[in-house]
């Protein structure tokens, strides 16, 4: 990963931000279309993105990795279904060498804001090594990136040592010593069973109780693997059979309040009632809102670990955090040497992590004031020649979020040879084009389990609307996006 001979000072054609999946994909596939004048920068000293930050004991993809991996670079020898994050790492690394990635990243170079620029046609973009001009802009930085640290009066005064699960401390001891966990999403879940075993005691400070149905993990063993090699059909019907069992569930209603809704609570409260024989405890796991309305957990370990005498459930509602603990609304006191929020991401934060400027000096923040929004989640009226991967409305909560980076960047390789093609300055989505397909989105999430499941999540705006996930299947997303339509352009 050599990074660029010098740094560029001309107009590159494509500047992608972030090399995480999306960016990595996005670059893979211009390189393949011939397009070089491309650098993509990435502010951490690794390619990776989400799989190089979150680092916390236990995390993993609760996807299977057979799914979770790019289409056009399989990967034979997965050592488990699910593979854990160091694997996924270590397989973007060995993207970045097969795909000779490394002369087009720019590494520890963080962009700090991008403007457009009318006049010339293309991008000025700050970094934190010197400035970049682009005629194209492509957003790779995620939805989940920001964390989210939540207003707990008396944080700053903890004595401890106190980290985001994403930004996991490995430097702090935890053997023997007290440890809480606020949070109970999918970062707490593959954390406390990894952690328990090793601290002297873990308090999980749990707000709402989530769904979680088995994983059933496992290792695929050399025979499996060289299977895999020797006869990619085989490991391409895998692949197909863990694509359809998704998109099954999400046909027969997923997205909505179903029979398949029903099916899935049976299914979890029976798991919960196997792994958990304390009435009590299994009471304060039960979940009260339906499934599918914030993201399904997917543990065999969980339950179990909360059945340890180490482990203490909280329901409580916390008050405060105090300078050797943290205080509940009963009055109650858990003193804690270390505190680990596992509280998640905010979405709006993260997909406009850096400040953007598109025509007339309006900003994505001021363009999405209202509400945030992007035509298939990919182009905003105003950006021109700018385009996001996993934009707002992309994320998926029942198949693997790759389906959609790879449909997306189809999209905007087909955006960019088109302008090449017929020589274009400049792509921008008509505001109306832009509308209509915000409005059709609105009127399927109105429907959706989302806004009827009787949950909050970070799917979710300060509105309650749902800006994070497609309201269907992948199968409709890749129609909707398999080609660009022209007619929803303007173009000069
Ligand atoms: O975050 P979350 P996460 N006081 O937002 C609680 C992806 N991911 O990092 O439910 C007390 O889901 C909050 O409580 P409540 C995946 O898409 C993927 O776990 O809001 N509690 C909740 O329990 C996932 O969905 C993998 O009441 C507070 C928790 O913190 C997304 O990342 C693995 C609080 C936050 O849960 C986010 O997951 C891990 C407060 N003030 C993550 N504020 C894969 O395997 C928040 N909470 C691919």
């Amino acid at each position: 990963m050599e990074g660029p001979a010098a740094w560029p000072t001309g107009i590159l054609d494509v500047v992608v931000v972030g090399a995480g999946f999306s960016g990595l994909a996005m670059a893979i596939r211009c390189l393949e279309a011939g397009i070089d004048s491309l650098l993509v920068v990435e502010k951490a000293g690794a390619v990776g993105g989400t799989w190089h930050e979150n680092t916390y004991p236990g995390a993993a993809c609760d996807i299977p990795a057979h799914l979770y991996s790019l289409s056009f670079a399989p990967k034979s020898d997965w050592s488990r279904l699910f593979a854990g994050q160091a694997e996924i790492a270590a397989y973007l690394g060995e993207m970045t060498e097969r795909f000779s990635l490394g002369r087009h990243l720019a590494l520890r170079t963080a962009v700090t804001a991008a403007a457009w620029d009318e006049a010339a046609s293309h991008w000025r973009i700050e970094t934190d090594r010197g400035p970049l001009a682009a005629r194209v802009l492509v957003s790779g930085m995620g939805a989940l990136h920001h964390p989210a640290v939540p207003d707990l009066p008396g944080l700053g005064d903890f004595a401890g040592p106190v980290f985001h699960s994403a930004a996991f401390d490995h430097g702090v001891p935890l053997a023997g010593r007290r440890v809480g966990v606020i949070g109970t999403g999918a970062s707490a879940v593959q954390m406390v069973p990894a952690l328990a075993p090793e601290v002297g005691a873990l308090v999980l400070f749990q707000r709402t109780p989530p769904w979680v149905v088995p994983r059933n993990d496992g290792p695929i063993g050399p025979r499996r693997q060289a299977l895999f090699r020797r006869l990619p059909v085989l490991r391409r019907l895998f692949r197909q059979a863990l694509f359809w069992s998704r998109e099954t569930q999400a046909l027969l209603g997923f997205t909505r309040v179903s029979g398949m809704t029903r099916l899935g609570e049976a299914l979890a409260r029976r798991h919960l009632r196997r792994s958990v024989p304390d009435p009590a405890l299994r009471a304060k796991l039960t979940p009260r809102y339906r499934l599918g309305c914030k993201r399904v957990l997917i543990s065999d370990d969980f339950y179990p670990a909360l059945t340890r005498p180490n482990v203490t459930l909280e329901t409580e509602p916390v008050r405060a955090v105090t300078p050797h603990g943290v205080a509940l609304r009963d009055g109650r006191t858990h003193p804690l040497d270390v505190l680990i929020l596992a509280t998640g991401f905010d979405v709006t934060a993260s997909l406009a992590r850096v400040p953007l400027t598109g025509r007339g000096g309006v900003t994505l923040a001021q363009a999405w004031a209202g509400r945030v929004g992007a035509h298939r989640g990919i182009t905003v009226a105003g950006f021109p020649n700018f385009f996001m991967l996993l934009g707002p409305n992309t994320g998926l909560g029942h198949n693997s979020v790759l389906l959609m980076i790879e449909a997306q960047v189809g999209y905007v390789l087909a955006c960019l040879t088109e302008m090449r093609r017929r020589g274009l300055a400049t792509l921008e989505v008509a505001p109306e084009a832009q509308a209509r397909s915000l409005a059709a989105l609105q009127a399927r999430l109105s429907r959706s389990i989302w806004q009827q499941g009787g949950c909050a999540s970070w799917y979710q705006d300060g509105t309650g609307e749902n800006i994070a996930l497609w309201p269907g299947t992948v199968l409709s997303y890749r129609r909707s996006v398999r080609r660009p339509a022209w007619e929803e352009f303007v173009a000069t």
